[in-house]
């Protein structure tokens, strides 16, 4: 259907293994942009649906992988909208989609991962690691203030949380007690210059575990998604940021859910930035696919 993601079917049916879900809210005015993310991946999806009109099988060809898409079935939710995080937490409440289709959440700031992990988690996963992307921790302890700079801070108290993998943090913009206190609360900081040391632990141990996996756009180098309200220098590049997703994803016992936030599309860079999304999030359906489908 035109104007999905990837023209994807927008009616529910028993098929239906992954829901795209946009998120159109954003926590603070200084963030302003964020709301906007969702409309714009699916914009920019539209030069990899197939070219015949058809939603399904989708024909993404890659020369590394071949038909990445073909056996994964899509459903375009439409989008979440609320004015504020306390909107969202009831627009979300009400929310209904496929109960047994993980759930891609696209657009927003970090602060809206609180009430999206609780939304995946619903009273069916307990014990589940949360793997977070990101430049920065977001464990710092102004959630008024600065919602989305907080926002692990709340999920670590979510009873479904076991544990937190802060997953790339670096630049100025980190806070010191915002480790400490992480760390004290037993969750796992990695930071970039420590990834490949490190690396083999976290794989460790998100092993047979359910993983929600939050993708701040700022985890990547700018140089390949500039179009964010953070972003910092240096960082992964896209190909590194794919070796990581396809190896917490094939670790994983299963991946509950997964957002992608912190997309601003109103900064410079917007299309290569949204490319860069599209592309991951195409990715992380092929992992999650394949894995589903030889476990
Ligand atoms: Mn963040």
């Amino acid at each position: 259907m035109r104007g999905t993601f990837l023209e994807s079917e927008t009616r529910y049916s028993n098929t239906c293994d992954f829901c795209f879900i946009g998120i159109k809210c954003c926590s603070a005015d200084y963030l302003l942009g964020v709301e906007k993310a969702a409309d714009k991946i699916r914009e920019l999806s539209y030069r990899y649906a197939n070219a015949d009109s058809t939603a399904r099988p989708l024909k993404v060809y890659s020369p590394e992988e071949g038909y990445i898409l073909k056996d994964t079935n899509l459903l375009d939710y439409g989008n979440v909208e609320a004015k504020g995080l306390s909107k969202l937490k009831g627009q979300l409440e009400k929310m209904v989609y496929p109960f047994y289709a993980t759930p891609i959440f696209v657009g927003g700031d970090h602060g809206v991962t609180y009430e999206l992990i609780k939304k995946a988690c619903g009273k069916i996963y307990k014990d589940v690691v949360v793997v977070q992307f990101d430049a920065h921790s977001d464990y710092i302890d102004e959630y008024e203030e600065y919602p989305h700079g907080s926002v692990m801070n709340e999920v670590n108290k979510l009873a479904c949380i076991s544990k937190i993998i802060h997953f790339g943090i670096r630049g100025n913009l980190n806070s010191d007690p915002a480790i400490r206190n992480s760390k004290k609360a037993g969750n796992m900081v990695v930071p970039y210059y420590e990834m490949s040391k490190l690396y083999s632990d976290v794989i460790e141990s998100i092993k047979d575990k359910y993983v929600y996996i939050t993708f701040d756009t700022d985890f990547l180098n700018p140089a390949c998604a500039p179009a964010t309200n953070c972003p910092e220098p240096g960082g992964p590049n896209y190909e590194e940021a794919l070796r990581y997703l396809k190896d917490i994803i094939a670790s994983s016992k299963k991946i509950i859910g997964m957002d992608f936030v912190e997309y601003n599309p109103t900064c410079e860079g917007a299309i290569l930035t949204g490319t860069t999304i599209v592309n991951l999030i195409m990715e992380s359906l092929h992992y999650m696919t394949k894995k589903d489908t030889t476990s």
